[in-house]
């Protein structure tokens, strides 16, 4: 086996055609990855996949936004936290959950969002227990088609840039407001 692998990769060190093939084919499927990974609009920290970042358009009069992600998998075998986040659109980020609180859907700031180890964390629009980020006294209202970066900070993966999309919702899930 181990003969069979070296003579194969002297063959292609000696071959300067065939290297050059090679090349040629991996910077194809270089181009091809990036190209997808823009759509997907992915991005990575570490072992933390993070998809999809997006923000729903503020309120009008409102100085708050929410921002989601569609998910945050965590692909490594050690759990991780977002601990905070920052951007140039806000004041402040704060990381906040949904509760229901006799039957008033409410929000509170929590410390820490849990990453466990090989799990897949969705921080959607619209869900009943989900987590958000709250951006809070917004320096410009966030319109359908904007664009803004986000500093999520990991306890292990370290602080990520990720770029927010603003856009509506495609289903009809009830508006985000603030009930503090
Ligand atoms: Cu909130």
């Amino acid at each position: 086996m181990t003969d069979l692998a070296q003579s194969f990769e002297i063959s292609l060190c000696n071959d300067l055609g065939m290297t050059q093939f090679f090349k040629s084919v991996l910077l194809a499927l270089a181009v091809t990855v990036a190209s997808t990974a823009s759509h997907a609009h992915g991005f990575k920290a570490g072992d933390l996949k993070i998809n999809h970042p997006y923000a729903t358009p503020s309120l009008s009069g409102s100085k708050t936004g929410a921002v989601y992600i569609r998910s945050i998998q965590n692909t490594g075998k050690q759990a991780d936290q977002l601990i905070s986040a920052r951007t140039p659109v806000a004041e402040r980020v704060e990381l906040h959950q949904m509760q229901m609180d006799n039957n008033v859907m409410k929000m509170r700031a929590v410390p820490a969002i849990e990453l466990p180890a090989q799990a897949e964390l969705r921080m959607m629009h619209g869900s009943a227990d989900g987590y958000h980020l709250m951006l809070i006294n917004l320096k410009q209202p966030l319109k359908d088609g904007d664009r803004f970066s986000v500093w999520l900070q990991f306890k292990n993966s370290g602080e990520r840039e990720v770029t927010v999309h603003v856009q509506t919702p495609k289903n009809n899930a009830p508006a985000h407001d603030h009930h503090h």
